[in-house]
């Protein structure tokens, strides 16, 4: 019998390698291409111009870390605006929060929302919400033009190649800093901090985040499926420490069913290693 193996190519020298029963989709739109494979270890995966954007299997670690450390930091979070994140696992878990009052997700691509609510029904969940608000443009252009105010920000792009590029540019988190109210939290993905071709992104965001907000943070989770299995998230605010206020109260109060962030992997997420410390060294 044939076997399909699929490989995602992280460096040179090294990749993720899973076993392929079906090609669900393969297609193209302007911006990228979409495939969406079934895999025996990881359920659905869809990938993104050949890179892992989420698999079934460990999306929740993802989305959860992206979403909840700036949403229980906050005090009050009522309007959140997602950048890219067109699959809608942020949005599902934006929206489970009881303070949220609405959140727009802009997202380029329009052929990623589509994929997404026909092959991962579960991570497209949050588009259902009477709260959501879906705008399909450049996230860059919405973020200069709207005349929104937001208390929380979250940054769900791919690599800062091809489309996502920009999303990683000084001038871009500027942009998203001004229409962020006075107590308002920027969170980005920003890749890991092992393997070469990645690990320059880190100090990159870092500086960009330090030169605009008096507080800013980088943590970590674990997603198996994203290259070395070790990933940072950036954050920048402009009042409140993700460190000293994680909001106990609201979290005792409203459970979110959720499966991998709690209130201590909220304070254990910004304990860094010491050579990712070195990384974002002043
Ligand atoms: N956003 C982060 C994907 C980065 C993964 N990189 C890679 N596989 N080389 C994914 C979007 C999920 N909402």
């Amino acid at each position: 019998m044939t076997e399909l193996w699929y490989t995602e190519k992280h460096t040179k020298h090294s990749g993720l390698t899973m076993s392929v029963t079906q090609t669900l989709l393969s297609a193209t739109s302007p911006y990228q291409n979409l495939l969406v494979l079934e895999t025996p270890e990881f359920g659905r995966v869809m990938l993104l111009d050949s890179l892992v954007m989420l698999t079934e299997k460990d999306e929740f670690v993802y989305h959860e870390m992206l979403a909840h450390p700036s949403l229980y930091t906050h005090l009050n979070p009522e309007k959140v605006l997602i950048i890219g994140g067109g699959d809608g696992g942020t949005l599902r878990e934006v929206v489970k929060h009881p303070s949220v009052k609405k959140a727009v997700l802009v997202e380029i691509d329009k052929m990623v929302i589509e994929a997404s609510k026909q092959f991962f029904p579960q991570v497209a969940a949050g588009f259902s919400s009477p709260k959501a608000e879906v705008i399909v443009t450049d996230g860059i252009r919405y973020v200069n033009e709207t005349t929104e105010r937001f208390d929380i920000i979250l940054i769900d792009s791919t690599d800062p190649v091809g489309p996502a590029e920009g999303l990683f540019h000084r001038d871009f988190y500027r942009a998203c800093n001004k229409i962020l109210n006075d107590d308002g939290i920027l969170t980005t993905q920003s890749e890991t901090p092992f393997l070469e071709n990645f690990a320059s992104v880190i100090p990159g965001v870092m500086k960009n985040l330090r030169d605009l907000f008096p507080v800013s943070k980088l943590y970590l989770a674990s997603i198996p499926t994203y290259p070395s299995g070790l990933w940072s998230f950036s954050m920048g605010s402009k009042k409140y420490d993700p460190e000293v206020s994680f909001n106990q109260e609201r979290f005792s109060e409203v459970c979110l069913n959720l499966s991998y962030y709690n209130d201590s992997i909220h304070r254990a997420a910004f304990a860094l290693p010491n050579f990712v410390r070195d990384l974002i060294k002043e």
